[in-house]
């Protein structure tokens, strides 16, 4: 069986999605493609053979021919897809984040709770990273000792002038929070943000670096340097300190050069770069279950989760104060993932 798979936004991610599912990856089609921007949407369909443009998301979610929808427009918009997509039983992969309120995620749940069954897959990437699964294996056989703290680093290069202080938590630390839950199967507790220095290539008013304190309810703290005006490329880090021993994340690939007394390796340019592989296991395990008529990969609650924590971020940031994170009681249908 081959998965007619509909994409809905078709900026940055939408197309880097619709290259690999169409010449990278195997057992599903792009049949469908839509845009709120039309223009960029007949442009995509066009060069996609097979492939027919929709007027509206809800137009492309009802066909006939799409079995199973990847929503990779902006977040605001992201709820009204993916509610459609379970009230059609379609399977929907959504780009982070599920929703950007909590409410919003809440209104998913509750759908998905009420359809029976989970239909639901967010794009959090970095759980299918080679060096994070290596980290998280190391961390569950207990070869270091119980965990004690996680040091962990978010940089990228620049950012355009549109991307604001509230986004550093809610677009790129929501990664590190989705990290911190699957890492050590527990929740976060509460959060805690501090305003360093101010680094001069921050635009007017940015605060730029932040330290966020993400306190999980076994004790275990995780400290994350959130930085998106790094300038030299991008970089992500990682290292668990357990009881008896550390782990951490390697450099990324490409060759080390040693020459004239000294050595040297590509920094990535940017998430596309360094997190490829981690895309293409992600959206093929996608499509594998999809196939099978299972589900897999970060859940509705997994969304739901990082963005009751982002939300608890952004008041840590306005008010300087550690905010505590509370969140509902998790639903039978999360329980068992
Ligand atoms: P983008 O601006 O390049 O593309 C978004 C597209 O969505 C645009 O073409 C826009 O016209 C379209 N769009 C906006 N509103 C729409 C609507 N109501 N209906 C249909 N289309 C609509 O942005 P991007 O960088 O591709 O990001 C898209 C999503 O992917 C965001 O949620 C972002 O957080 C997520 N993302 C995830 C990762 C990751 O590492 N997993 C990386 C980048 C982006
Ligand atoms: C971007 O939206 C992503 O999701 C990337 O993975 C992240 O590293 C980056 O900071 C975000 O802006």
């Amino acid at each position: 069986m081959t998965v007619r798979v509909g994409v809905i936004g078709v900026g940055m991610i939408g197309q880097d999605h619709i290259r690999r599912l169409t010449h990278v990856l195997s057992g599903a089609r792009v049949v469908a493609v839509t845009d709120v921007d039309l223009d960029r949407a007949k442009t995509v369909a066009d060069d996609l053979p097979g492939s027919r443009l929709h007027q509206t998301g809800q137009e492309l979610i009802a066909a006939d021919d799409v079995d199973a929808i990847v929503v990779s427009s902006w977040g605001p918009t992201h709820e009204e897809y993916v509610l459609a997509g379970i009230a059609a039983g379609k399977q929907v992969f959504c780009e982070k984040p599920l929703a950007t309120t909590r409410e919003a995620c809440e209104r998913i749940l509750d759908a998905e709770v009420a359809a029976g069954r989970r239909l639901v897959m967010v794009g959090f990437m970095r759980r299918y990273d080679a060096q994070y699964r290596a980290m998280k294996e190391t961390v569950t056989s207990g070869d270091i000792g119980a965990p004690l703290l996680m040091h962990a680093a978010h940089r990228n290069p620049s950012v355009p002038p549109s991307f604001t202080s509230d986004m550093t938590i809610n677009d790129s630390t929501v990664h590190d929070i989705d990290v911190a839950r699957w890492m050590f199967d527990d929740e976060i507790a509460g959060i805690t943000i501090l305003k360093p220095r101010v680094n001069s290539n921050a635009a007017e008013g940015f605060n730029d670096p932040l330290m966020v304190l993400l306190e999980m309810t076994s004790g275990v703290l995780v400290d994350v340097e959130a930085s998106v005006n790094a300038a030299y490329g991008y970089d992500i880090r990682g290292e668990v300190v357990g009881e008896s021993g550390t782990v951490e994340l390697s450099e990324s690939a490409g060759a080390i050069v040693k020459r004239a007394g000294q050595h040297s390796g590509r920094v990535p340019g940017d998430w596309r770069e360094r997190f490829v592989r981690a895309f293409d296991i992600e959206l093929q395990a996608w499509i594998d279950a999809v196939t099978a008529g299972t589900t897999t990969g970060p859940s509705a609650w997994d969304g739901y989760a990082a963005t009751v924590c982002t939300d608890a971020g952004l008041e840590a940031l306005r008010t300087g104060q550690r905010v505590p994170v509370k969140m509902r009681e998790r639903p039978d249908l999360y329980k068992a993932q």
